[in-house]
């Protein structure tokens, strides 16, 4: 075990109230291993708040199928300076949004994370670029801990776990990733429920709008990219919330004819965010980081200062220019 592991351990086996955080616009990962850790902590009667500083303050809609919801609060209402924090997948401090200012102030700060960009953050850093999810980092903590983890907490790192590893095909899974879905199936939750609610959920709306990104389907053959790209006046137009568009990447990065995979999409201020996937030839951490961006090497992203057809000039020459990896 770790120092920082039984360090954290420590400060959250006596801690009586405890605030968790994860990064803005969640993913599974996110959510799953903050609010896991929540159900865990509050089965030791503990108190806990969970938030993300998102404004306004929706949660996804698979989150419904997370239990231990009850405990998130909106970020305004956030401990202003918890004596415990906690964070859960944030690879920097500016990823906690409207908290990060909470996280400065916090007494001790947990910093659960496993992007490879990230250099240490928080009182006690519990960051492992080889760990496959937060999920798997969250439940090193509560074995750290001890006791018995409630079955509503095993649904929750699963939850984390199934989607940061791509249903299990990415490069991270190790035998150890294994092992952890296995002791988390023994568990009694409805895991088929689950994964339908996190991969099975689409509006007829979202599907025809993913008919417009692969009809927009372009190919730089000299960059080895497929890309695609969807604006505001698309999400409008179809009615669809951007949060429904996260997993389109997921089929754009199906075409066999480049190693990289992008979608570009518009953001609410305007402004350009850029999501990449390789198949394993370039490191797209790399080219994220060329633009202030970040993440991990065959999934990283970035949010572009320029318009579409200037961010993805830059975005071909910097594939060209950079090296394989
Ligand atoms: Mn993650």
């Amino acid at each position: 075990m770790s120092d920082e592991l039984r360090r954290a351990a420590e400060v959250l086996a006596r801690a009586d109230e405890i605030a968790l955080a994860c990064h803005v616009n969640p993913d599974p990962d996110a959510l799953g291993s903050m609010l896991g850790l929540s159900v865990f902590l509050r089965s030791r009667g503990a108190r806990t708040v969970c938030s993300f500083g998102n404004e306004p303050f929706e949660a996804p809609r698979w989150a419904a199928l997370l239990p231990g919801s009850d405990a998130l609060v909106e970020p305004r209402t956030f401990p202003k300076r918890p004596t415990v924090m906690v964070t859960c997948d944030a690879a920097a401090l500016d990823r906690l949004g409207m908290l990060a200012a909470n996280a400065s102030r916090a007494g001790e700060l947990i910093w659960i994370d496993h992007h490879r960009s990230n250099d240490g953050l928080g009182t006690i850093p519990l960051i492992d670029p080889a760990a496959s999810s937060t999920a798997e980092l969250a439940f090193r903590l509560m074995l750290a801990i001890g006791g018995e983890v409630p079955s509503d907490a095993a649904l929750c790192l699963y939850a984390g776990l199934v989607t940061d590893t791509g249903r299990f095909q990415f490069e991270a899974v190790r035998p150890e990733t294994l092992e952890l879905a296995a002791e988390l199936r023994r568990y009694p939750f409805d895991h088929t429920r689950l994964v339908q609610g996190l991969y099975e959920d689409n509006s007829s709306a979202y599907l025809r709008l993913l008919g417009t990104v692969l009809h927009r389907l372009s190919r730089e053959p000299d960059a080895d990219l497929v890309w695609s790209y969807l604006t505001q006046a698309d999400l409008a137009g179809a009615g669809v919330h951007a949060t429904e568009t996260d997993d389109a990447i997921d089929v754009v990065r199906t075409a066999r004819e480049a190693d990289v995979a992008a979608l570009i999409k518009q953001q609410r201020d305007g402004r350009f965010k850029v999501s990449m996937r390789s198949r394993g030839d370039h490191d797209v951490a790399a080219v994220a980081s060329r633009f202030g961006g970040g993440g991990h090497r065959l999934a990283a992203g970035y949010t572009s200062a320029q318009g579409l057809a200037e961010t993805v000039r830059a975005l071909i020459e910097a594939l060209r220019d950079g090296p394989p990896a």
